[in-house]
């Protein structure tokens, strides 16, 4: 794989200097703004306001289990775009300029365009979010993310009422991802959620986590987190939202319609052909543990699936 082998420069010096240290201090200078859930702009699950319903969403949108450490989180990674070993991301996601960055917003909205990833820092009110994140493949962990609702992005652009859909799409650039260079996916990444799942308090776009920028193998500058579903629909480097009358067809779900469907929903009876999904492996620990329906997230979205049968829509 020699062809795949670069010199490797420092972020900091194939990304603008001043761009690359002014969007790293506006993270750091988060600081004590940061904290889970209570800010205003943050939408609440229920109408009810009462101090339990507070409380409910407070647990959902901050876990109280233990962090994985930041070096895993940052070391062990699924990122195809750079190679599909864990380690592959970490070692070349360097390549990829993050600055300046910018996210297409079209179709079915009243107002298209494209808005800066330094804009969207300095638009919305970010908040921590300590999310689980569980891999089809078994393995978990519990992330500190920093981000804002997808909800409150696609609102400015005033959807119509024909947008059923929202697909993302990551940036297509084989000189930047030697992995597009091999037939892993159909490239560029596609994803897409249906308008109630995006629009969902817990659905967000991270653009940091632990408190700082977002490291490139976690999908910088810009990702989805959509914690109860399988970690492949939390699509990394977006650089297209298009909200659209017609059912995307991911990525996966068009190289292996039987292995990975359109919801993707964390439903441990749900079998996958090639394993169970009963279990999982928190990164860092040694013995499995239960996986929870819809990743433990049942409470606050269970009602979207109301009526459809998980087993065929998996
Ligand atoms: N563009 C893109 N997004 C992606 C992937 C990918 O290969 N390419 N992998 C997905 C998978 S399978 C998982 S489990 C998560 C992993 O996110 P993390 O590396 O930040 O833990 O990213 C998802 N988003
Ligand atoms: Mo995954």
């Amino acid at each position: 794989m020699a062809a795949y082998r670069y010199p490797r420069p420092p972020a900091s010096e194939i990304t603008p200097r001043g761009l690359y240290e002014q969007r790293r201090t506006f993270m750091k200078g988060l600081g004590s703004a940061l904290f889970a859930g209570a800010l205003p702009g943050s939408v609440l699950f229920t109408s009810a306001s009462s101090a339990a319903s507070l409380e409910t969403e407070r647990r959902a949108f901050s876990t109280d289990e233990s962090k994985t450490p930041i070096e895993a989180i940052k070391s062990y990674n699924n990122f195809y775009e750079f190679g599909t070993g864990k380690d592959d991301p970490k070692k070349h996601a360097h390549q990829l300029r993050t600055d300046p960055w910018s996210v297409q917003i079209e179709g079915e909205v009243e107002k298209p365009g494209e808005v800066t990833v330094d804009e969207l820092i300095s638009r919305y009110t970010l908040e921590e979010r300590i999310y689980r994140l569980r891999c089809v493949e078994g393995w978990s962990m519990v992330i500190p993310w920093v981000g804002f609702p997808l909800k409150a992005l696609l609102e400015s652009v005033k959807p119509l009422s024909s947008a059923k859909y929202v697909a993302f799409e990551t940036l297509h650039d084989p000189e930047q991802m030697p992995g597009q260079r091999r037939d892993i996916i159909d490239w560029p990444y596609f994803e897409g959620l249906r308008m109630d799942e995006a629009v969902h308090p817990l659905t967000i776009l991270a653009v940091g986590l632990y408190g700082e920028v977002l490291p490139n193998q976690n999908g910088a500058p810009i990702r989805l987190v959509v914690p109860w579903k399988y970690g492949f629909k939390s699509i990394k480097s977006i650089v297209r939202i298009r909200l659209q009358e017609e059912r995307p067809v991911s990525s996966w779900e068009a190289r292996r319609p039987n292995e990975y469907g359109f919801y993707a929903n964390v439903n441990p009876n749900v079998r996958h052909p090639r394993w169970h999904q009963a279990t999982e492996r928190r990164i860092g620990e040694d013995r499995r543990r239960r996986t929870e329906m819809f990743n433990g997230y049942e409470e606050e979205v269970a009602h979207l699936y109301e009526g459809m049968d998980l087993e065929k829509h998996f």
